[in-house]
């Protein structure tokens, strides 16, 4: 039997070259050895306010764009988080396991509720617990995510594990997979923080940007003080930049810096941009050529398989709770 791995994103936002360096890169590789399961998790998307309409085409652009970056779909299982409602079920289940008080924890939540608490949704605090509902219910050996989610793993293991002892030996304790480079790409005006979905278009390259706008944004990407093209500790923005011209092309860090000994920013920055369009060209070439109609099918047969496993772990959770 197989190994398996299970992985989401949420259809929120555009998708970024730091979720596919971070995140799917590492599922296209793993789902050769893996029986792999992946998730667009429109539930954690609704934490925040979305537009009906819009949220409805994202999730189908959103299973274009995994296939377009090299999602197999008959290797790989592709579903769509609310298909499937054993994971709202467990989600509420592992709330009642679950500390106020661990949630209140979750840096995202920090970052996302912001200061003024009481009228932040009560979806935002239990996003986490839908996290661990959408991973356990599959009995899932390892999650590639990037690094922004360890914390978030490592309550659904706390879950799992706090789970297993009161009532049974029910859940599989998964693992985290992140990458060693590119766990956590930073945002291009702003290398403090990560790149992320819901942010100012100049803090991310966005994987459907076009060739204009990937240009404008790489050469407008902030740089550190002094003009040496190396990455270290005070350098976050040349460190990034570097990062991903790593990840985009193969040459190790150190090959690079070599070669642009004595040359500046801009030569740097010219570079990575010419990659970048040619890195996204076919990737926005097959997204345009996959129908409407493939996906809706696909994402059908994937919610049945999806159904099929999920419903036999919460039957067992049903039984050792005595429910059902
Ligand atoms: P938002 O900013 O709206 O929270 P996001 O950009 O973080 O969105 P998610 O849907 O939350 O995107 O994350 C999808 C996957 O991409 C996760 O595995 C996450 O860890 C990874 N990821 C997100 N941002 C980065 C980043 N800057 N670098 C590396 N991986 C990332
Ligand atoms: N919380 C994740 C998205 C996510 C996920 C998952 C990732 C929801 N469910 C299950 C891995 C496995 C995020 O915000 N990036």
């Amino acid at each position: 039997m197989k190994q398996r791995i299970l992985s989401g994103i949420q259809p929120s936002g555009v998708l970024h070259i730091g979720n596919y360096l971070g995140a799917l890169k590492q599922w296209v590789e793993l789902q050769e050895t893996y029986d792999a399961l992946f998730c667009i998790v429109d539930l954690h998307a609704i934490t925040v306010k979305q537009d009906p309409k819009e949220l409805r085409a994202k999730i189908r652009e959103l299973a274009k764009l995994y296939i377009a970056c090299g999602i197999g779909p008959k290797k790989s299982t592709i579903f769509v988080q609310s298909h499937v409602p054993a994971h709202t079920e467990l989600g509420w289940i592992l709330n009642t396991i679950t500390k106020i008080s661990e949630l209140e924890r979750m840096t995202q939540f920090k970052d996302k509720a912001g200061k003024n608490r009481a009228h932040v949704n009560a979806g935002l605090l239990c996003y986490p617990t839908l996290m661990a509902a959408d991973i356990l219910l599959y009995q899932t050996d390892l999650v590639p995510v990037g690094e922004d989610q360890t914390q978030h793993l490592e309550l659904t293991r706390t879950l799992a594990k706090r789970f297993n002892t009161q009532f049974g030996e029910v859940f599989r304790i998964p693992e985290g997979y992140f990458p060693k480079a590119g766990a956590r790409i930073m945002a291009l005006d702003d290398p403090t923080v990560k790149m992320s979905k819901s942010g100012a278009p100049a803090n991310y390259l966005a994987l459907l940007d076009d060739e204009k706008t990937i240009r404008k944004k790489v050469a407008r990407a902030v740089t550190d003080s002094g003009s040496e093209i190396k990455a270290a500790h005070d350098k976050p923005a040349m460190t990034n930049l570097l990062t991903i011209t790593h990840l985009l092309s193969g040459e190790s860090i150190a090959d690079i810096e070599h070669r642009y000994r004595g040359k500046g920013y801009r030569e740097l920055k010219q570079d990575l941009a010419d990659r970048v369009v040619d890195f996204l060209a076919p990737i926005q070439q097959r997204t345009r050529n996959i129908s409407d109609n493939e996906i809706e099918t696909l994402l059908q047969e994937g919610a049945k398989r999806a159904r099929e496993i999920a419903s036999q772990t919460l039957t067992d959770v049903q039984r050792v709770l005595g429910l059902g």
